[in-house]
């Protein structure tokens, strides 16, 4: 495919960026069917290592076989494969080519009390992998969070030195963090805005709710009057804060929900401003057929053709 005006547009907000990183980034903004228009849907699949694997799979055990995921995410035409590195190892060589991956390069799991990330790829694996990008979640606001940016700082460095793209999972939580403020819009947006200066290409987030955790934040945004009402005044702050829009943002699924949920938070995404959507058990918990027909949906929105009202389903 042809570079479009908007991946043109998109690339050119990486100002002195490596041609290897841009590249990568291209491969990502052509792919699938969002590809060339400045938007983009992946699909995520690291939930076996971050929540376990009956949590994750049990729902639709077909999914338990990382090939189910490879193909879930061709068939349906997405922009990128997000995981850790077993599960694209176990397909990268059959599916080469077929779809970008991005190797989710440090993980959690839900056995430990609080949440850490050991760093479980390198970039030399996404390399021979033929990753698009190296991904790191960070959890901002944990006792562990400047060991977390020092290791992502140097995971990028090192990745946008070979040429790969950089995603960044900004996920604050732990520390004095409540379970509400996780997804505060001050708290999403300051994420954000801390995987914009680690030198994120691309930052993942949670919908933000309309909670102001930080006294002197709510301060602020009631006395700039700032609008943050709906989801999408709240997906334009987020945006905002990654660097005015300079820097990709997509917006994850969460866990199960109904179609019309994930569609109004879709087209909100979209009217906020917002680059895609980064939707991991939302698909794969759901039977195959299902599945594809919710990306369906979901890629019809971020592409505006989505013109007929929900049905409600
Ligand atoms: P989901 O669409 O399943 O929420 O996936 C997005 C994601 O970021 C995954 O990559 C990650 O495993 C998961 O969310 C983490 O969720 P949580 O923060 O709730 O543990």
């Amino acid at each position: 495919m042809r570079v479009t005006e908007p991946v043109r547009r998109l690339l050119g907000f990486y100002d002195g960026e490596r041609p290897g990183v841009k590249a990568n980034l291209a491969r990502m903004l052509l792919h699938g069917r969002p590809g060339g228009t400045g938007k983009l849907v992946i699909l995520p699949v690291d939930q076996g290592f971050e929540h376990g694997p009956a949590r994750s799979f049990a729902p639709n055990p077909a999914a338990y076989d990382p090939h189910y995921v490879f193909e879930l995410a061709i068939d349906a035409g997405l922009s990128a494969l997000a995981a850790p590195l077993g599960l694209l190892a176990s397909g990268a060589d059959r599916f080469a080519g077929a779809i970008p991956l991005i190797l989710k390069a440090n993980n959690a799991n839900s056995l430990a009390g609080e949440k850490d990330e050991a760093i479980t790829g390198t970039v030399r694996d996404a390399l021979e992998l033929g990753c698009s990008a190296i991904g790191y979640t960070i959890y901002p606001g944990s006792d562990r969070q400047y060991e977390m940016f020092e290791e992502v700082r140097a995971g990028a460095a090192e990745a946008k030195a070979s040429g790969l793209a950089v995603v960044v999972w900004a996920y604050p939580r732990g520390g004095p963090l409540s379970k509400e403020a996780e997804t505060a819009l001050d708290v999403v947006a300051y994420g954000a805005h801390i995987a914009a200066l680690l030198g994120a290409h691309i930052i993942k987030v949670k919908p933000p709710s309309e909670h102001i955790e930080q006294v002197e934040a709510r301060a602020v945004y009631k006395a700039m009057d700032i609008d943050f009402s709906q989801l999408r005044n709240r997906v334009s702050h987020v945006v905002q804060a990654a660097f005015n829009g300079r820097r990709i943002v997509v917006f994850s699924g969460g866990p199960a929900k109904d179609l019309k949920s994930l569609c109004e938070e879709a087209r909100a995404i979209r009217e906020g401003g917002g680059h895609g959507s980064i939707v991991g058990r939302n698909s794969f918990q759901r039977p195959r057929e299902e599945a594809l027909e919710m990306l369906d949906r979901i890629i019809r929105i971020h592409l505006s053709e989505d013109a007929a009202p929900e049905g409600g389903r």
